[in-house]
């Protein structure tokens, strides 16, 4: 029953994209059924204050709450429940549209908001956002939006990376409009074929713990017209939200989310490649071997190779959902269940084929592809596209696992295993959802699907149930605990709850109290992110934000053990 009514919805929706943006339809049509699109979408999904903002320099901000948080409270990095993001296909309301912030957002106004543009160019400009609203014409599509780190819990759950817990849902799509990067370039005199002006940076407003969040492209590919790349001030019909940049940032089809430098306060055309630290930090897939000591040992952060700037093929299984339960009886065994998910390359290539396995590789079965947007003049695809396959309910009773992989127009396909990198980017192995029989009652069966992970700090993928296995023992732990407490100065709640500002930060992480003020200043995520959660027991949010490195730091600031009496529970 559940299953029917599902996929009558997927019907309706995409009848509506795909027949509406075929090969056919004219400009006008296209702009009006985006239009109708974005209407229908907007207002399903409200905005509050929510009260994990409280207390943050976000707190200015409306969020939608159903977003999954996954960074404490704190910046602000949250996916939409992916089921969620699904039913609304393919163009993402702006308040599911996932979040990935380094720091607090900027407070900005459009009247007082200037672009820079400067460097190696004839005429430096100050551009306000009625300059580059009105003087410039503007371009207006769809582009889907991916976080280089998509899918990097998955990653983390065989060995915890220096990057927080993505489920499948770090993606979205909107209708961009902005100016196009080419004209503006060419308003401010770039050289066209100079030696010296090689590299275009961008760079955002927020002061981070690294500086400006910034990063850099080459010349030939900000001046490529066939890329679309465009400083966008509008989303899905309105101006920008404040979490997605407002009043301006980059859109750069094709490639990973953090090359769309947010809050863009300045253009540099330059001889040298961004020197920003999110440059070289972020956004590089290192060979597996390399941990952090030996990137830093042997400069592996500055070697070009490594960078990322498209994004790879990718798929994922969104139904069965996590933990749906599929019937099984008489009538159900000889019905249709209908698999699906989405699917996305970068460069503009065009997924060309999905593909699911119930044998672990040995036959691949051919999906339906809807790809709903019209390609640009070019040829090239900017947006996610949907696949679905019919299946019987009793092939799914033979089978342990489901598993997807996309290929695009290059033919690159997805890889049967992970490679675990230490930043934990561009995971695109086979998405495995695993099925277990389980008995509901008396005489009920079904089947329970099981995904790899759940984002942030849920618990509940099936990976995360054999790292948990694979993790000390309950004994271990308790043995643990009871021995530290006779070797540490012990702590109650009440006192560790007056450690809670600047001048002293306690913080809980598995029943240890560590006094983090001396670390405030050099926290990679920033001092508000600590302070925010001082005084109180951030085990969870904790664990679920950092690597085995920043463990090892948290050890030297451990002052003693939190004891928990009777009357502390009751204050
Ligand atoms: C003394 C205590 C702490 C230490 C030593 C520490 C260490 C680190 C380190 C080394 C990183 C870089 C990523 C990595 O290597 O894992 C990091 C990032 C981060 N930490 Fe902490 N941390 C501490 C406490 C906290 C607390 C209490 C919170 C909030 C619950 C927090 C939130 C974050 C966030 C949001 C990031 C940034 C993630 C990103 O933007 O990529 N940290 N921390
Ligand atoms: N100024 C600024 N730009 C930024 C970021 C940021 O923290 N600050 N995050 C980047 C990253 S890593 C991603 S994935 C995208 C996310 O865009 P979104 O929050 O609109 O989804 O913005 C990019 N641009
Ligand atoms: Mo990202």
């Amino acid at each position: 029953m559940e299953v029917s009514v599902d996929n009558h919805l997927y019907m309706l929706q995409n009848d509506v994209v795909g027949g509406a943006l075929s090969d056919s339809s004219s400009d006008e049509e296209e702009d009006a059924i985006i239009e109708e699109l974005v209407k229908g979408n907007t207002e399903v999904e409200s905005l509050i204050f929510d009260p994990n903002d409280e207390g943050t320099s976000d707190q200015w901000i409306k969020r939608n709450a159903s977003l999954v948080r996954l960074t404490g409270k704190h910046p602000f990095n949250s996916e939409p429940p992916v089921a969620r993001l699904m039913e609304h296909g393919f163009i993402t309301p702006v308040p599911l549209h996932y979040v990935r912030n380094h720091g607090p957002v900027p407070q900005a106004r459009w009247n007082d908001w200037v672009v820079e543009v400067t460097g190696q160019i004839t005429q430096p400009t100050c551009f306000t956002m009625d300059e580059l609203a009105r003087d410039f014409p503007s371009r207006e599509f769809p582009a889907t939006v991916v976080c280089a780190g998509n899918r990097r819990k998955e990653l983390n759950m065989v060995k915890q990376s220096t990057g927080f817990h993505w489920g499948a849902a770090a993606i979205s799509t909107s209708v961009w409009r902005g100016v196009p990067l080419w004209s503006v370039l060419k308003r401010c005199g770039i050289y066209s074929r100079s030696e010296r002006a090689l590299h275009v940076c961008f760079e955002g407003a927020e002061d981070l713990p690294g500086g400006k969040y910034g990063t850099s492209i080459v010349r030939e590919v900000a001046l490529d017209r066939s890329r679309d790349i465009i400083l966008a001030y509008m989303q899905n019909g309105e101006r920008l939200s404040p979490d997605h940049g407002f009043p301006v940032r980059m859109i750069i089809p094709g490639c990973v989310g953090g090359c769309m430098v947010k809050w863009l306060k300045r253009i540099i055309v330059t001889t040298k490649e961004s020197e920003s630290y999110y440059h070289y930090k972020e956004n590089r897939v290192l060979p597996s071997h390399v941990d952090v000591e030996l990137a830093n040992a042997e400069g592996w952060w500055y070697k070009p190779e490594y960078i990322i700037t498209e994004l790879n093929v990718n798929s994922v299984i969104t139904t069965p959902c996590h933990d749906e339960i599929l019937l099984i009886n008489h009538w159900t065994t000889k019905m249709p269940y209908v698999l699906k998910g989405y699917a996305y390359s970068g460069g503009g290539r065009k997924v060309t084929r999905v593909e699911v396995t119930l044998d672990d590789g040995e036959n691949w079965k051919v999906c339906t592809v809807d790809s709903a947007e019209k390609p640009n003049k070019y040829g090239k695809y900017w947006c996610w596209c949907f696949w679905s396959l019919e299946v019987e309910v009793l092939d799914l009773l033979g089978t342990k696992e489901i598993a997807v992989r996309a290929w695009d127009k290059a033919l690159n396909t997805q890889p049967e295993k992970l490679t675990w990198n230490v930043m934990g980017m561009m995971n695109n192995c086979w998405f495995r959802v695993k099925t277990n029989m389980c008995k509901l009652n008396k005489d009920k069966i079904g089947i329970m699907f099981k995904h790899p992970t759940q984002p942030g700090p849920q618990s509940g993928g099936w990976m995360e149930k054999e790292k948990h296995l694979e993790k000390y023992s309950e004994w271990n732990q308790i043995m643990n605990e009871s021995v530290s407490s006779i070797f540490w100065k012990t702590y109650s709640t009440s006192e560790v709850r007056k450690h809670n500002h600047v001048d002293s930060a306690w913080i809980i992480v598995h029943g240890h109290v560590y006094d983090c003020t001396h670390f405030l200043n050099d926290h990679p995520g920033g001092r508000e992110s600590i302070l925010v959660n001082a005084a109180t027991d951030c085990t969870v949010v904790f664990e679920a934000i950092h690597s085995g490195k920043a463990t090892e730091i948290l050890e030297q600031y451990r002052i003693g053990e939190l004891i928990t009496t009777a009357t502390d529970t009751t204050i």
